[in-house]
């Protein structure tokens, strides 16, 4: 059974950004250039990030984070999980039927903290733990910043299954579109 609990080392922060932030960010995502190279559609900034064979390499530096992303960037970088400076953001689009499936962010390439920030419309996440199998969903609301770190980082999965619509309390939640933006911060290995 999925408990509608968050697994534990992972928070939320509701409301993150300042009233309008949220609007603002999403024009800047929707005028940048998107890849199209998995099933949804994709930003790399900061640090290209290859999620098939889980590695970062010195080549795949792109350089600074740009300037509209600096703001939103330092205050999720100022948060007590995250002991160094976030340098990748990653932008995911979920239309309904989209999602991510289940995985722990590469452990050696990124720091000990996770945040997704939610844009758009709400989904619900779904946490496993690798040792017990147990299971566990939270609804992801719109401008609410998801942080994984502790156990949530590194001993239970997250995956948004690719639905067009979540069971939540008895009630299905028609999905609409969502984008989030991931921050990490890059530790390249020897
Ligand atoms: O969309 C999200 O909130 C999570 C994204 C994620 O898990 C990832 O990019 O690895």
């Amino acid at each position: 059974m999925t408990q509608p609990i968050l697994p534990p080392g992972a928070s939320i922060i509701g409301d993150f950004l300042p009233e309008g932030a949220g609007g603002r960010l999403l024009d800047w995502v929707d005028s940048s250039e998107w890849r199209s190279d998995l099933k949804r559609r994709v930003q790399h900034y900061g640090w290209h990030y290859d999620y098939r064979e889980r590695r970062v390499t010195p080549a795949m530096r792109l350089g600074p984070l740009p300037d509209w992303l600096v703001p939103v960037s330092e205050a999720v970088s100022a948060l007590p999980e995250f002991p160094d400076r976030i340098d990748q953001v990653i932008v995911n689009e979920y239309l309904p039927g989209q999602g991510i499936s289940a995985h722990i962010d590469c452990e050696p390439c990124f720091g000990p903290a996770v945040a997704s920030l939610s844009l758009g419309g709400p989904v619900q996440m779904l946490f496993r733990c690798r040792q017990t199998g147990e299971q566990r969903g939270h609804v992801l609301e719109p401008l609410s910043l998801l942080i994984l770190s502790g156990q949530a980082r590194y001993d239970w999965t997250h995956e948004i299954p690719a639905r067009k619509s979540d069971l939540v309390d008895g009630l299905r939640r028609p999905r609409t579109r969502r984008v989030s933006l991931t921050f990490r911060t890059v530790s390249l290995q020897a």
